[in-house]
């Protein structure tokens, strides 16, 4: 017995006799009863932090009280090691972000080793290593040929001296935060991952009782992320022709509304600056030019644009009210998104906020159509008097008078639909998943360009596209543009002629969408997730953020889909 307790000296014996037994390797044994607890894998910042330490203990503990008790449990680690920290470390310190990261790696696997975590270190896991993203690649292939991944063009921040695409947070007061450029935004082709497909089913999860347990304030800021909106979609009509002699959007403006109630109170129309109404406009004046240009720079987060000051400039276009069939003016507003509904809305000034105070600004007609039991409708006290949610009997309406908002919104779909120009629509806030990022440190996207064949896929059998180690990334756009050895010897997979490789990578959310699934099974090199998944999955135990569980969710169905 000794007097003195000296934890090295206890902790050095216990870590010895677990390393000489790998105490916590396990295998698929089917005689006992399986448990799997698995922790959000860390990024590899530097140093583990207090909040790693809480986090691992606590899987810890159940681990070792379930082992104790006969489980055979899995304890399995690995790291987030790609993202923008390391490029950001390197630009600072001039080490590459390879070099950077799997220092970072050596030194927090050294702590938890000292931290004596049961972790089964066997079936490590570091998405940078291309055993791992080559499965990244493979299942992007996947929902490529099944529709699940496609290209289209996206908005980007675009900082015109480093000539690169910033991220959100790098812009500051809608100014690149390396060079104090003014950010514009421009838009460049990307690929997006359909996850509005599953927005139903999602939604259904998250409001249903298929998550137990789970705080309600959590499944609430889910249920608005998703944004399930009912509402009618129809077209005010117009006789707007292009340069090309042809009615833009074939004579149809279409606009979406939940409050379909408040249609005979529309005293204008606006649309977002790159609406192709505004862009027609803009051609002939050059002061509406110059307005789409000023909307071009500053953020482009939804949260940025809602708070902004609204804005707007009219078009001189006139659009036809599809009931009253009065002509209606179009403005271009900076508050309409253009990735939202059609990009267009019906101006009702006296029942919605935005459009209330566009009108003030501009001196546009204010028309009363609801009245809400007990309440004067009042400019001055609007604010007051007013929510969007304020609903009672519509007025002033024609036919529609004297009808709850319910029974209005029925009887004006249903107009609308005699019509041929509109009907009622479900409306999601949700948007497809952009996962490309003009980016270094990430996954490479396995496409080739070529002249003729346009955007080709790698081919199976040339995965993994190997990402370059040796980038030094200088803040002037993205190193692989420059880096002769990914480019080298590329030909176009369809004709073999000379190609280029594509240069961006993916969002870093692909990479911890599945690793909880690769640790089943993590040195297998036929299958992404194989024969250990069956034995281990689901999961028992998760302790990580909520939005990894829902991408969890996502892409245990991507995969049934890839697989089917
Ligand atoms: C007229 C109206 C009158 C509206 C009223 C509301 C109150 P949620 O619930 O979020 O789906 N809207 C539609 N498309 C838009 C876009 N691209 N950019 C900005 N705003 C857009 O919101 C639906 C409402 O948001 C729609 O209903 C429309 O304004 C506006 F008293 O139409 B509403």
């Amino acid at each position: 017995m000794q007097d003195k307790y000296s934890h090295q000296e206890v902790e050095r014996a216990a870590h010895s006799h677990w390393t000489a037994r790998d105490a916590y390797r396990v295998t698929e044994d089917t005689s006992k009863k399986k448990f799997y607890a698995c922790s959000m894998l860390p990024y590899p910042s530097g140093k583990l932090h207090m909040g790693h330490v809480r986090n691992y203990t606590i899987n810890d503990m159940l681990t070792r009280y379930l082992r104790m008790n006969g489980h055979n449990v899995l304890m399995p680690m690995g790291w987030d090691a790609f993202g923008l920290p390391a490029e950001n470390a390197a630009l600072k310190n001039g080490v590459p972000p390879a070099k950077w990261t799997y220092e970072n790696i050596a030194y927090m696997k050294k702590q938890m080793q000292a931290m004596g975590l049961a972790i089964d270190w066997s079936r490590e896991v570091a998405t940078c290593d291309p055993e791992y993203y080559k499965w990244n690649q493979w299942l992007f292939l996947k929902m490529l040929e099944k529709g699940i991944a496609y290209r289209k063009t996206q908005v980007v921040n675009w900082d015109p001296v480093d000539q690169t695409v910033l991220a959100n947070e790098q812009v500051i007061d809608g100014k690149g935060w390396r060079t104090g450029a003014v950010v514009e935004k421009r838009e460049i082709p990307g690929y997006y991952l359909k996850i509005t497909d599953y927005a139903e089913e999602l939604l259904d999860f998250v409001t249903g009782d298929k998550l137990p347990g789970w705080p309600e304030r959590v499944k609430l800021m889910q249920e608005n992320w998703i944004g399930k909106s009912e509402g009618v979609r129809f077209a005010f009509t117009h006789d707007i022709q292009g340069d090309d002699g042809k009615l833009i959007g074939d004579g149809k403006m279409y606009v979406f509304t939940t409050r379909a109630d408040t249609i005979m109170g529309v005293t204008f129309c606006a649309v977002a600056p790159e609406h192709p109404l505004a862009t027609h406009a803009a051609k002939s004046n050059p002061a509406l030019a110059a307005f789409i240009e000023e909307c071009k720079t500053g953020g482009t987060t939804e949260a940025e644009l809602a708070t902004q000051e609204k804005k707007g400039v009219p078009t001189g276009l006139f659009v036809t009210h599809p009931l009253t069939d009065e002509k209606v003016q179009v403005w271009v507003g900076n508050y309409v998104l253009m990735g939202y509904g059609d990009g267009a809305v019906m101006g009702v000034p006296a029942h919605d906020e935005r459009d209330f105070a566009f009108a003030l600004k501009y001196g546009i007609e204010i028309k009363q159509v609801v009245l809400v039991d007990g309440e004067t409708f009042d400019y001055h006290q609007w604010n007051d008097w007013y929510g969007d949610k304020q609903r009672g009997v519509t007025i002033n309406s024609d036919s529609f008078s004297g009808l709850n908002y319910k029974d209005a919104v029925n009887a004006v779909a249903h107009a609308l639909e005699q019509k041929g120009l509109g009907e009622k629509k479900t409306t999601w806030r949700l948007r497809d998943w952009g996962v490309s990022r003009q980016r270094y440190w990430g996954t490479p996207i396995p496409i080739i360009h070529c002249d003729e064949h346009g955007a080709v896929p790698v081919p199976e059998k040339d995965l993994p596209v190997v990402l370059p180690q040796d980038c030094i990334p200088d803040g002037s756009g993205n190193p692989l543009h420059k880096h002769e050895g990914f480019h080298a010897g590329v030909t176009c997979p369809v004709c073999g002629k000379p190609a280029r490789r594509e240069t961006d990578t993916m969002d870093t959310f692909v990479d911890s969408s599945w690793y909880f699934m690769r640790y089943c099974d993590p040195k297998n090199a036929e299958a992404m997730v194989a024969g250990g998944a069956d034995y281990w999955m689901p999961m028992d135990q998760y302790i990580g953020g909520i939005e990894h569980a829902i991408l969890h969710l996502l892409y245990a169905r991507f995969w049934t889909k890839v697989m089917r």
